[in-house]
């Protein structure tokens, strides 16, 4: 049986978060008068800052794809949620429209392709990062990357995420591994089939930096000036 509109309300206004990110995607999915009580609460809000509460309900008003939800995000989110700031001229308009529209494995892949282009010509052409170059990405773009994982996410995924279980790990790649699942009873996990492209990932799974050059690269990533500016 499903619950009623004015319980799930009640579960997004007073639950704990978990049952809040459970009342909009039920929400999302109960027509009209659910999607108008989600865009309620967005107007009920104080101020609009970048949260996982917030994507999810973005990404539910984005998936229902009814004239009063597109009417709804053309006037309250113009350019989005997360203000898509860079100090070196890149564009992280496709990789926002890919996140909010849950297409991890595209957001992924354009994760590191836009590093490569905050790193340089050289990043660029070559197409993955060199270890040296992770620290000529700007903090700026670092966070504008990271805050629209864990924004799209219920803060599941993101290199802020990675970080914190590395150093829960007390430092130890080896362990992060399998808590992230990059790693399974010593195989390695294939790219990109074996990969979970959804929520249902382990906590830190996304995004993903390739090994096969080492770990330097990614050890860099999560020794950016970001995760402690
Ligand atoms: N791949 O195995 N990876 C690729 C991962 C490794 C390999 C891309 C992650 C181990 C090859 C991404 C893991 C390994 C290619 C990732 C992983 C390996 C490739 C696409 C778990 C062999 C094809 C972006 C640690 C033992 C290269 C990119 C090509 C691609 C990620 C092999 C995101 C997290 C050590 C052969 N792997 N990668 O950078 O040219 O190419 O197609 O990490």
């Amino acid at each position: 049986e499903k619950p009623d509109i004015e319980t799930l309300r009640q579960q997004l206004t007073t639950g704990k978060t978990q049952q809040q990110y459970s009342a909009i995607a039920q929400l999302g999915q109960a027509g009209d008068s659910g999607l108008a009580c989600l865009m309620d609460y967005w107007r009920e809000q104080p101020q609009i800052t970048p949260s996982p509460l917030l994507g999810k309900i973005h990404q539910a008003l984005y998936a229902a794809q009814t004239p009063a939800t597109e009417n709804f995000l053309r006037n309250y989110l113009p350019s989005g949620l997360v203000p898509l700031k860079s100090d070196c001229q890149v564009d992280y308009q496709p990789l926002a429209q890919h996140l909010i529209a849950q297409e991890f494995l595209e957001g992924d892949r354009l994760s590191l392709q836009k590093l490569c282009e905050a790193a340089g010509e050289a990043a660029q052409n070559r197409k993955w990062l060199y270890f040296s170059e992770v620290d000529k990405i700007p903090v700026t773009d670092f966070h504008t990357v990271n805050t629209l994982w864990l924004t799209y996410s219920e803060g599941k995924f993101g290199y802020s995420v990675q970080r914190d279980l590395w150093l829960a790990q007390g430092k130890d790649f080896s362990k992060l591994w399998d808590k992230i699942g990059w790693r399974k009873e010593n195989n390695w996990t294939r790219y990109p089939n074996e990969f979970i492209w959804d929520l249902s990932a382990p906590k830190g799974h996304l995004p993903l930096s390739n090994q096969l050059r080492g770990v330097r690269t990614f050890e860099a990533i999560l020794r950016h000036p970001a995760w402690t500016s």
